[in-house]
């Protein structure tokens, strides 16, 4: 595995590339283009300039999150065809320029959800967190605006004020979508795209929902094995994988994760790994990514990855805000760096206990 650090670019991001380069066993960053429009197709030169930037601070880019997918995609709009078009020429550029992952998400309306963006734990951290009860007390736009004013002077992806002043119609326009629509719109979107993905090698890597289940009556697909087994099969090509985020799929008790990574075996182009700590099903914090902080038993996530020989990049998710740190929620220097170390420590026992 390649261990890397979400980066979020010069001006929207507080972590410098510097920094990422000193944390031990990171040799890469993940990002994007964060002044792009889901629908329209990236620049050849923008893309290059994001490389060669990273290139010049010793870093690779192992891969991009997110080349985000438009409504009319997810909705079968009347733009569809024109940005699935637009989508495929990206990936174009993206495979031209040496780029092959790609990560996204078929989630509607609203990226993740948390709940609370700083949570006070014991020991003085804050962390991002979640309860279905909060959820269910509030409307949409409430919501937006509590976690607007939360952001630490950031903007995170997925809350754009820009996407989220029309959350009305937004709602408006997932009203007759359900989960056999959007399956099926998925399809169409693939189908479309892996003969670019072939020809460029371009791994396609779905992020699951978070939470993984349906918020606010929106439909959510990507949340457990059977789901996503369906999406495997769906459209049969190693191209079409998926983001194993342990922090996304943990959500729901229910998804044994090591075992979920064992059936995608072949498929698991991107991962996530981070841990959560639950107070009860539905109330859960972001830990720090010791197993020993959290609920999940991080050696068998890291032990399953290991198994089926997955060999693509892998970053520390969400971290808790240490140290004085300012940073947008989740994504400060220091956790995350810690999370890395950890992940990376977990990795060499593994590695050289299965040499034995
Ligand atoms: C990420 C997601 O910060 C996060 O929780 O894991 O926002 C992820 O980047 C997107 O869903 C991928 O498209
Ligand atoms: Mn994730």
């Amino acid at each position: 595995m390649k261990m890397t650090l979400r980066w979020y670019g010069t001006g929207h991001d507080t972590v410098t590339l510097k920094q990422i380069r000193q944390i031990p066993g990171v040799t890469g960053v993940i990002t994007t283009l964060y002044d792009t429009v889901p629908g329209e197709a990236w620049e050849m030169d923008k893309i290059l300039a994001m490389k060669a930037e990273v290139e010049a601070a010793g870093l690779k880019v192992e891969g991009i999150e997110s080349v985000n997918i438009s409504d009319d995609i997810k909705t079968a709009g009347p733009k569809r065809d024109e940005h699935i078009a637009n989508y495929i020429t990206t990936l174009e550029r993206l495979g031209q320029a040496d780029i092959h992952m790609v990560c996204y998400n078929f989630m509607p309306v609203f990226d993740w959800t948390r709940t609370e963006l700083a949570r006070k734990r014991a020991d003085g951290s804050t962390v991002l967190a979640y309860t279905q009860e909060a959820v269910d007390a509030i409307n949409p736009e409430d919501m937006f605006s509590s976690i607007a004013s939360d952001m630490n002077g950031t903007v995170m992806p997925g809350w754009e004020p820009e996407r989220m002043a029309k959350v009305k119609e937004l709602f408006e326009l997932y009203k007759d979508v359900d989960d056999e629509t959007l399956f099926a719109n998925l399809k169409y979107f693939l189908e479309a795209i892996m003969p670019v993905c072939n020809k460029y090698d371009i791994k396609m890597a779905i992020h699951p929902d978070d939470p993984a289940w349906s918020v606010f009556g929106l439909p959510r697909i990507i949340i457990n094995k059977e789901n996503i087994l369906r999406m495997m099969k769906m459209v049969d090509d190693p191209h079409n994988g998926v983001t194993f985020c342990s922090g996304s799929y943990g959500t729901n008790l229910n998804n044994d994760l090591p075992d979920m990574i064992r059936s995608l075996k072949g498929r698991v182009h991107f991962a996530h790994v981070r841990n959560l700590k639950f107070h009860s099903p539905t109330n859960f914090e972001e830990s720090a990514h010791l197993s020993s902080d959290g609920t999940f038993d991080m050696y068998e996530i890291m032990k399953a990855l290991y198994d089926i020989g997955f060999d693509g990049p892998i970053r520390p998710d969400h971290g808790r805000m240490i140290w004085d740190e300012v940073a947008m929620p989740g994504y400060g220097l220091y956790d995350r760096a810690l999370g890395a170390t950890y992940l990376n420590g977990l990795w060499e026992a593994i590695v050289k206990s299965n040499k034995k």
